[in-house]
């Protein structure tokens, strides 16, 4: 425990550094962001580049020997078994930072022989940090948070995401999943464009649930920390144990946990 507060002391000046210069970035927007497509609907801009640079430089020069995953260099997935490994997404909700929505995150999560133990999501826009040590609880700055205690469908919020992948299978996934959701008469339906901040939300007990087929283990890594330690339960969408590689989850309370009916209420 303590080697990992030791390491949340280490990140968290970085993440307030980084959130600066996001912040800066943000407020240039008017003048035009430069911005490349990744693929035709999923953007990427120059500040999440210079993000991700400045974290490697600053981990690679404390811990020379560990390994490193980064969204922008989309790096061998293998190294998340490794005895110490970084993980981060520089700006988590990047379609939101390019349209001016301040719904964005900079997740940063460090694992040890695959299991992630460090989770810290922060949204320099809103000024919300949210942090987890396994073992540890879960934070909102120096608050503790905990999960919803909702447990009827009809007082739910449940959260999903539409992804950037546009082939008719997936979109008629999403639609199905959607519809047997709503036939729920949940009480309504969120998407706030990036997991990190979802998973943060179901943490602070703002969403009852959020399910996704899509986000990577960069979107999801820290988040899902913070989601257990406060509380939470983590799963992939079908049921099975939560695999951060297998693109897809699904996080809620304990309560809606139980009532959750796997499978087949999840399509895929
Ligand atoms: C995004 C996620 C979002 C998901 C998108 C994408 P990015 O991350 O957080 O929830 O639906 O497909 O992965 O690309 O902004 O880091």
């Amino acid at each position: 425990m303590d080697n990992l507060k030791q390491r949340l002391c280490f990140a968290l000046p970085l993440i307030r550094q980084a959130g600066t210069i996001l912040r800066g970035a943000f407020s240039l927007r008017k003048e035009g962001v430069i911005y490349r497509k990744k693929t035709e609907t999923d953007p990427v801009t120059d500040t999440d580049i210079e993000l991700e640079t400045f974290f490697r430089n600053e981990i690679f020069s404390k811990f020379p020997n560990e390994t490193f995953i980064g969204e922008e260099s989309a790096s061998n997935l293998e190294k998340f078994d490794c005895e110490s490994c970084w993980i981060l997404d520089p700006i988590d909700g990047t379609a939101n930072f390019v349209h001016g929505i301040p719904n964005v995150a900079i997740s940063l999560a460090y694992s040890e022989r695959g299991q992630v133990v460090l989770g810290i999501v922060y949204n320099p826009l809103q000024e919300e940090l949210f942090t987890a040590i396994r073992g540890g609880g879960a934070f909102l700055e120096d608050n503790p948070i905990r999960v919803s205690d909702v447990n009827n469908w009809n007082e739910a919020i449940v959260c999903t995401e539409f992804g950037s992948d546009r082939s008719s299978v997936k979109c008629n996934m999403i639609v199905e999943n959607l519809k047997s959701v709503l036939d729920e008469k949940i009480q309504g339906i969120r998407a706030t464009g990036s997991a990190a901040l979802n998973l943060c939300y179901v943490a602070a007990g703002r969403f009852d649930v959020y399910y996704e087929y899509g986000p990577h283990i960069w979107d999801i890594a820290a988040g899902s920390l913070i989601v257990e330690e406060a509380g939470g339960a983590v799963f992939h969408p079908t049921g099975s144990s939560l695999d951060l590689r297998s693109r897809g989850i699904l996080a809620t309370n304990q309560k809606f946990c139980k009532k959750l009916k796997f499978p087949p209420f999840w399509h895929f």
